[in-house]
C-alpha cells in the first residue's frame, strides 16, 4: 500500500493524516486482537466474538488478509441456529469470569436448535451479506478458488430468511427484542420502551465490563439490570420469537437500513453465482416500509416501539444510517438534518451518536452521545451513495486521522474529541483502513 495522496483542484480540505501510521498501526490492532479463526472487539472488555462487529472487522482485514477476513465470517456463519439466526456473541471457552452475561448465563446448549457452540441467544444488525460481499471483492480469485461465496450464501439467505419470518411485523419491518440487538445499547430513543418492561434482575448485577472501562462511560447498573431481566426471560422461554417472550420490541431504522443494503448484496451475490433469486425485489418492498419509520418534522427516521405503538422521536444517528440506502425518498432532508446543528456534519468529530442539542445528550456515554467509528463508517458509505465524494473523503480522512490520535479508541467526545471507552478497538482499525485504502490512497 502506498501513503501517496490524491491531488486534485477538488482536494477536499482534509487534516494531516500520518498515513503510514494508520496502516500499519490499524494492521497491527487487527494482529492482536486475532484469535486464530476470527478477531476480539478488544483483549480484555471483550473477550468472545461479536456478530457485527465480525462483519465490521471482515471489511477492514480484507486489506490486511483476504482470506483471513473470509475465515472471520465463516467462523461467525459456523455458529448458525437451525432458525437462521446469527448470535449476538459466539463465546470462547474459558473466558466466563470475562465477561457478563457470558456461557453460563445463556446455556445455550440447553436450547433445541442452537449453534453446536456456545452463543448467545440474541441476534445483531444485519450488516453480514454486504460485508461478504466486500470480502469476496478483495481478491475475487481467491474468494472463487475456497468456494467462499458458495459456501456462505446459503446461510446468509437463512439469516435474512430468520429476519423476515420470526422477526418481521405485518409491514415486513424486523423488531429487536433487546438493546444490544440494537448495537446501541443505551441509546435514549432506547428509555422508554426499557422503563414500560416490567420486572428486574433479581441478585448481583455482574459488571466485569468496569474493569476496563470508566464508569461514567457505560450504561448504568440500573440499565444493566433491566438488560439482564430482559435477556434472562428470552432465554427462559428458550429464545422464542413470541409476544411472550419478549416485553421489549422496536423497530431500528439503522437495522433496516443494514437489512437493506444486505439484501441488495445478496443479489450481487447471487449473480455472481448464478442463482436467480428475489433480492432485489425484497430490498424495495423493504425500503417502501422503511418510510413508515420517517419522521417529516425531526427530518430523519425514528425508531418505533411496537409495543405501545409509539415512535420515539428523537433525533439519533440510527435515524441517519438510511443514507446508505439507494433512491431513498427523503435524501435531502435527511442530508440537511446530518449536517444542521443535530449532528453539524464536518464541525462536529465524525458524527455524534445522539443529537447535540437535546437534553439526554451526553459527551462521553457510550451511546448517548459519543462518536464511533461504525456508524461513521456507514455515513462514508451513504454520502458515497448520494454523490457526496469530496464530503465523504473528508470524513474518511479525519476517520484515519482520529483513529490513530486516539490509540484506536472505541468511541470519541463529538466535541473535543477526547477518547473514551477501550483502546486499540478492532472496528476503530479495521474501519479507518478501509477507508484510507478505499479513499484515499491510490
Ligand atoms: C457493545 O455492546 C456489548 C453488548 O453487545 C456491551 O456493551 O457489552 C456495543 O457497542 C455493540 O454495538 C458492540 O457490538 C459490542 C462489542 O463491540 O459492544
Amino acid at each position: 500500500m502506498t501513503s501517496e495522496r490524491r491531488s486534485s483542484a477538488s482536494e477536499p480540505d482534509t487534516e494531516e493524516i500520518p498515513s503510514p501510521d494508520l496502516v500499519s498501526e490499524a494492521t497491527r490492532v487487527l494482529m492482536e486482537n486475532w484469535r486464530g479463526l476470527y478477531t476480539v472487539p478488544a483483549s480484555g472488555l471483550y473477550p468472545h466474538q461479536w456478530s457485527w462487529d465480525s462483519a465490521f472487522i471482515a471489511v477492514g482485514l480484507r486489506h490486511v488478509s483476504p482470506r483471513r477476513a473470509q475465515q472471520e465470517l465463516e467462523s461467525l456463519l459456523g455458529a448458525q441456529w437451525a432458525d437462521g439466526r446469527l448470535p449476538q456473541i459466539v463465546f470462547a471457552s474459558g473466558r466466563d469470569d470475562e465477561y457478563s452475561p457470558g456461557a453460563s448465563f445463556w446455556r445455550s446448549e440447553l436450547i433445541p436448535g442452537s449453534a453446536p457452540v456456545p452463543t448467545a441467544g440474541l441476534i445483531q444488525p444485519p450488516n453480514h451479506a454486504w460485508a461478504a460481499l466486500l470480502v469476496h471483492e478483495a481478491d475475487p480469485e481467491e474468494s472463487r478458488r475456497r468456494r467462499f461465496l458458495d459456501r456462505a450464501y446459503p446461510r446468509l439467505v437463512a439469516w435474512h430468511e430468520y429476519l423476515r419470518r420470526r422477526r418481521s411485523d405485518e409491514a415486513g419491518l424486523a423488531f429487536t427484542v433487546h438493546p444490544w440487538e440494537t448495537g446501541m445499547d443505551n441509546s435514549p430513543a432506547w428509555d422508554a420502551p426499557l422503563a414500560a418492561v416490567r420486572g428486574t434482575f433479581g441478585g448481583n448485577v455482574p459488571r466485569p465490563d468496569l474493569r476496563h472501562a470508566d464508569v461514567t462511560e457505560r450504561p448504568s447498573n440500573a440499565e444493566y439490570e433491566k438488560y439482564l431481566s430482559l435477556a434472562a426471560t428470552y432465554r427462559d422461554a428458550g429464545c422464542d420469537d413470541s409476544v411472550a417472550a419478549t416485553p421489549f420490541r422496536v423497530t431500528d431504522p439503522g437495522v433496516t437500513a443494514l437489512w437493506i443494503r444486505s439484501e441488495l448484496a445478496l443479489g450481487r451475490i447471487a449473480e455472481e453465482l448464478g442463482i436467480e433469486a428475489d433480492h432485489a425485489d425484497r430490498a424495495a418492498a423493504l425500503t417502501e416500509a422503511l418510510e413508515d419509520l420517517w419522521d417529516a418534522e425531526l427530518g430523519c427516521y425514528v425508531p418505533v416501539d411496537r409495543v405501545s405503538c409509539e415512535p420515539q422521536r428523537f433525533r439519533s444517528i440510527t435515524g441517519l444510517l438510511p443514507l446508505i440506502v439507494p433512491d431513498l425518498l427523503h435524501v435531502d432532508e435527511l442530508l440537511g438534518t446530518l449536517h444542521g446543528e443535530h449532528f453539524r456534519l464536518g464541525r462536529s468529530v465524525l458524527v455524534p451518536s445522539f443529537d447535540l442539542t437535546a437534553p439526554e445528550f451526553d459527551t462521553s456515554r457510550y451511546w448517548r452521545g459519543p462518536a464511533w467509528f461504525n456508524t461513521a463508517w456507514v455515513l462514508v458509505n451513504g454520502l458515497l451513495e448520494c454523490g457526496l465524494e469530496t464530503e465523504a473523503r473528508v470524513l474518511a480522512d479525519t476517520m484515519g486521522a482520529r483513529a490513530v490520535e486516539s490509540d484506536f479508541a472505541e468511541y470519541l467526545d463529538p466535541i473535543t474529541g477526547a477518547a473514551h471507552g477501550t483502546r486499540r478497538f478492532s472496528w476503530t482499525a479495521a474501519l479507518s483502513l478501509d477507508l484510507h485504502v478505499r479513499l484515499l490512497e491510490y
